[in-house]
């Protein structure tokens, strides 16, 4: 089974990366998806994301990267995924995630959501937090892989 895990990932984290290491382990292939949005200024380019994701899960064979536009489950159809992984880290997340698996699922009826709850370690952990941190010039490295902190804090000295 093919599972699609989409998102922005303005910059990946550790919670993104403890999500793709799981799903890897249960499904045949993780595509970690950006998604290209063109309502959103993000931190980092649609193409710089892609490399640093690659990056990051260089060492995981079955995960493949990759960016789309439109709906994701007409992207998750074109690559003949079964599933969309997201995550869960508190109660608002559960509200959103819901409603958008629900809408999903009316959109295309063979496409599973399946989420992982965030490992305890990360539940605090987003892409905002990061940017919030390091833009004060705090300590990010226990947020997100180590191969890309440096990129962050370049980033917005810009
Ligand atoms: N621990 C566990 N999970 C985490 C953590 C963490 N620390 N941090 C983030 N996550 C999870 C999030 O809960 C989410 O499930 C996933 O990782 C990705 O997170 P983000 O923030 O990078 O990405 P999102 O949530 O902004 O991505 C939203 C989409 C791009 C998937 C969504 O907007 C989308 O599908 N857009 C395309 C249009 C569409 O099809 N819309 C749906 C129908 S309206």
């Amino acid at each position: 089974m093919i599972a699609i895990y989409p998102g922005s990932f303005d910059p990946i984290t550790l919670g993104h990366l403890d999500l793709i290491q799981r799903g890897s382990i249960l499904f045949d292939k993780v595509i970690v998806a950006v998604l290209k949005n063109p309502n959103k200024k993000p931190l980092f380019s649609l193409e710089t994301r892609v490399k640093q994701i690659s990056l990051c899960t260089q060492d995981i064979p079955n995960v493949e990267v990759d960016s789309f536009s439109g709906l994701t489950v007409e992207y998750a159809q074109l690559k003949q995924a079964g599933v969309l992984l997201r995550g869960l880290r508190v109660l608002s997340d559960f509200e959103q995630e819901l409603q958008m698996a629900h809408i999903n699922k009316t959109l295309a009826n063979n496409v599973e959501t399946v989420f992982l709850a965030t490992n305890t370690e990360h539940s605090f952990v987003s892409s905002s937090v990061v940017k919030e941190i390091a833009r004060f010039g705090g300590k990010i490295d226990h947020l997100v892989p180590g191969a890309i902190a440096l990129d962050i804090y370049k980033a917005l000295q810009k």
